[in-house]
């Protein structure tokens, strides 16, 4: 059986640095017709959108399947498990519980509690209910304070069975691929539309950080950021400067008001129409204390200049995942000291980590050595990382199982299980049992 090998000495190897597998809702539930449409209903029924034409309904068919699940995550030996709660199934039109929605989140919160895996639950995984959208979406401010609202009633629900709350993941990929690039639900174009989106956004994580301070002061609060470090593609100062903003753009911009209360300055070269409407105090609120940051991470950007758009991506070199992102661990190691370098910050979570791979079933079984080897380099680089003096607590795999994979639908698998979406069988790839074996090495 391959291994992942970390040097003997190391954190990551200790019973109190914490292993985990992720999923998000509208990836794995399916029951769809158990709860509202969202804006990946529609956006999955938009012709041409989907690589695949295929959408969420059934998924994992994880709405039926989820104690099989939670015994399958069981068997991997976590301490934790990271899912998300889908807005659309717990909150009706007119903003009150629904319980039956509540109750599906409840039974995995309990078993998870009963079998001592800790769950850290994410509130906001891009399934905006479509109601809400209908009225705006993320470019009405009126969203974040519905967000709020959704946050108190859950995490009142909830009680003490949860261990951590994410209030968003990955604002970027919400606000920049789903309102200004348009390749994410719900489908917005337009340079004038990002930034705002993202600023509602983070408005949403503050707001929900005051309620989650009040009615859940035990569980460890926070947002999940993704980022993809901007490296120049050559020494010349033009591309360093493009590499500079380019990441000012995609990174620092949901960090920094975060951290530091402000936006990077580059928010006064953009021109007016593209700049978010911030009001006063709102810098105030989207700063307010968190007890972690979730770090998700899968590889980097290398950019050139360019003379209308300032920055342009080149092509990612070899070599490349499934899903064609560059693997490039090295980044990572840098992501982690130069994120702790630059802000004060309350301790790390690796909330993503993980590849995309062409698997092969054979024999009912999964022999991902190239998975394998990306999950012993990505771990090896947290390592280096801690040893560099970065606080890092804790590390999960993206992800739990094969799983609907955004505009690539279901074609690209991230999982260290299987899922053959036809008759729903899981079976557990190498990159799986590696994960175990050193999960069950400390
Ligand atoms: O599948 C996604 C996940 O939903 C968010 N982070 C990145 C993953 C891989 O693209």
């Amino acid at each position: 059986m391959s291994k992942f090998l970390l040097p003997e000495n190391s954190v990551m190897l200790s019973s109190d640095f914490i292993y985990g597998v992720a999923t998000a809702s509208f990836q794995i539930e399916g029951g769809a017709n158990n709860r509202l449409p969202c804006i990946w209903d529609t956006f999955c029924d938009t012709p041409n959108k989907i690589a695949d034409g295929s959408n969420g309904k059934i998924a994992c068919d994880h709405y039926t399947l989820w104690q099989q699940d939670i015994e399958l995550i069981e068997s991997f030996g976590v301490d934790a498990y990271r899912l998300s709660i889908s807005w659309p199934r717990v909150i009706n039109k007119s903003g009150e519980l629904n319980q039956e929605g509540v109750n599906f989140y409840l039974g995995i919160l309990d078993k998870l509690k009963a079998k001592n895996i800790k769950a850290f639950v994410t509130l906001y995984h891009w399934d905006l209910p479509q109601h809400l959208e209908d009225n705006g979406g993320w470019l009405n401010r009126e969203t974040a304070y519905r967000f709020q609202e959704y946050a108190d009633l859950i995490s009142q629900a909830f009680g003490d069975r949860v261990y951590s709350y994410v209030t968003l993941n990955e604002p970027f990929c919400s606000a920049y691929l789903g309102y200004e690039a348009g390749i994410h639900a719900p489908g917005i174009v337009g340079k004038e539309y990002g930034k705002k989106a993202a600023h509602h956004l983070l408005l949403a994580h503050g707001l929900a950080m005051q309620v989650l301070t009040k009615n859940s002061p035990d569980t460890l609060n926070g947002i999940v950021l993704n980022f993809t470090p901007c490296y120049p593609a050559s020494n010349k100062s033009e591309d360093k400067f493009a590499a500079e903003f380019a990441d000012d753009y995609f990174n620092q911009w949901y960090i920094k008001p975060v951290f530091d209360g402000q936006y990077p300055e580059i928010l006064s070269q953009l021109p007016k129409e593209h700049q978010p409407d911030i009001l006063e105090g709102d810098l105030a609120i989207i700063s307010h204390p968190t007890d972690f940051l979730g770090v998700n991470f899968y590889t980097r950007a290398i950019y050139r200049a360019d003379e209308q758009e300032i920055f342009f991506q080149i092509d990612p070199p070899e070599p490349r995942t499934d899903i064609g992102w560059e693997i490039y661990p090295q980044a990572f190691t840098e992501l982690l000291t130069s994120l702790n370098e630059t802000y004060t910050l309350p301790p790390i979570y690796i909330t993503e980590n993980g590849a995309a791979m062409d698997d092969k079933i054979i024999d009912g079984a999964v022999n991902d050595l190239d998975r394998i080897d990306y999950y012993n380099k990505h771990l090896n680089a947290v390592h280096n990382a801690i040893e560099q003096g970065v606080n890092i607590k804790g590390y999960f795999a993206w992800s739990l199982m094969d799983n609907f994979e955004w505009a690539e639908g279901y074609l690209k698998r991230f999982g260290i299980v299987y899922v053959d979406y036809e008759t729903q069988v899981r079976t557990i790839k190498a990159s799986g049992y590696a994960y175990k074996n050193l999960i069950s090495q400390r």
